[in-house]
């Protein structure tokens, strides 16, 4: 009689957790679109991490990039705003329960045409949240048109070329009050899932702005979203390597060659010099290397600002720690008295 063979045991994560379980719906964005590759780092990073699904909101707004988180967290919560709404929408959800743990993602027309005001203001007040742009610098879903990010003479498939500066999203967040803002490429795996990490271990706005070409409408020659222009054109600050708290790693450097950012949850960034030093908590380097790399047709990627200790809305706020939308209605209203009260003090 033969042994039943018995099959290996299913790898899970540090809470317990299948790899599956942080996947979502197939996708239905083009084959190769960029946004596909984010969402596989989205999956990796929040697996590595071990992040409680339940514990998790996505939001987004509309467009090609928009409909990602439908592909990632299939059990997690989550609201599909109209279109460049999600950060107030992002704003509400947090205050109603700043325990959830917020990823918002956007599109570059999403949220820097029709959702810039909102943008800034999200930044300004440094809401907790992951707040990743999935920057092809055109409108994908509505076929292709030029984005705010599209630069200056660059080309859309039919030759015609754009008449107007780029709005450069992490130079706007950081000037704005975001406490972590980063540049990467979706086809640069260990970078990206590298920051997404640092992302979630950050209290206070994470920023991505993530070049994700789209194969359909802005990979051709003439355009600067393109993979090929990318590429060649990706000059990373440093070289990022993300230690967890709950992971007690000495990572080895040569003296001088690194620097190590803490985050707020005790996990560790740490910077391997590339080039000339950077200072990812200098707001005016920072907001240097992004005007000077761009003059030069070139994309800084990395961790370009951070600030850990700054205080986020919540704090600034000074919100009970019991999420708002779970108290009883006796501590959020106040009862006739007390009205009385404040009415007698104004007569
Ligand atoms: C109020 C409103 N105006 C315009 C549109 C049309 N529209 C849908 S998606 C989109 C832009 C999407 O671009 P982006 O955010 O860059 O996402 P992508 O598809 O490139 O990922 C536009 C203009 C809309 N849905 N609603
Ligand atoms: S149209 Fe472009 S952005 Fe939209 S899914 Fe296809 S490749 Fe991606
Ligand atoms: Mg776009």
């Amino acid at each position: 009689m033969s042994a039943v063979a018995t099959p290996p045991p299913k790898k899970v994560n540090r809470i317990g957790l299948e790899v599956a379980t942080y996947r979502g719906a197939k996708t239905t964005l083009c084959a190769g679109c960029g946004h596909n590759a984010i969402t596989e780092r989205i999956i990796e990073a929040f697996y590595e991490m071990g992040v409680n699904p339940s514990q998790v909101i996505k939001l987004s707004g509309i467009g090609c990039s928009s409909k990602a988180p439908a592909y990632f967290l299939r059990t997690s919560h989550g609201f599909n705003a109209v279109h460049g709404r999600m950060p107030s929408v992002a704003t509400g959800a947090v205050l109603a329960n700043q325990h959830l743990l917020a990823i918002g993602v956007s599109g570059d027309g999403d949220t820097a045409s029709i959702g810039i005001g909102q943008f800034v203001h999200l930044m300004r007040r440094n809401l907790p949240v992951i707040y990743i742009i999935e920057d092809n610098g055109c409108y994908g879903l509505t076929k292709g048109q030029f984005s705010p990010t599209a630069d200056l003479g660059s080309k859309l498939k039919n030759g015609v070329a754009n008449d107007l500066p780029p709005i450069d999203m992490c130079a706007l967040a950081i000037e704005l009050g975001a406490s972590f803002v980063a540049r990467s490429f979706s086809g640069d795996k260990k970078q990206l899932t590298a920051l997404l990490k640092a992302a979630l271990a950050h209290r206070g706005t994470a920023m991505l702005d993530v070049l994700s070409p789209c194969v359909t409408f802005n990979d051709h020659e003439g355009s600067t979203k393109s993979y090929a222009y990318v590429k060649d054109h990706d000059e990373p600050v440093h070289d990022v390597t993300f230690v967890p708290s709950f992971e007690d790693i000495t990572v080895e450097q040569e003296p001088g060659t690194a620097r190590e950012v803490t985050l707020h949850d005790g996990s560790r960034i740490v910077l391997k010099t590339v080039g000339h030093d950077y200072d990812p908590t200098d707001k005016v380097g920072a907001m240097k290397q992004l005007m000077e790399t761009a003059r030069r047709g070139e994309y800084s990627t990395g961790l370009l600002y951070v600030e850990p200790d700054k205080d986020d809305f919540c704090s600034l706020l000074n919100l009970v720690d019991e999420p708002l939308a779970f108290l009883p209605i006796e501590r959020t209203r106040p009862g006739k008295e007390a009205l009385d009260e404040i009415m007698e003090s104004l007569r």
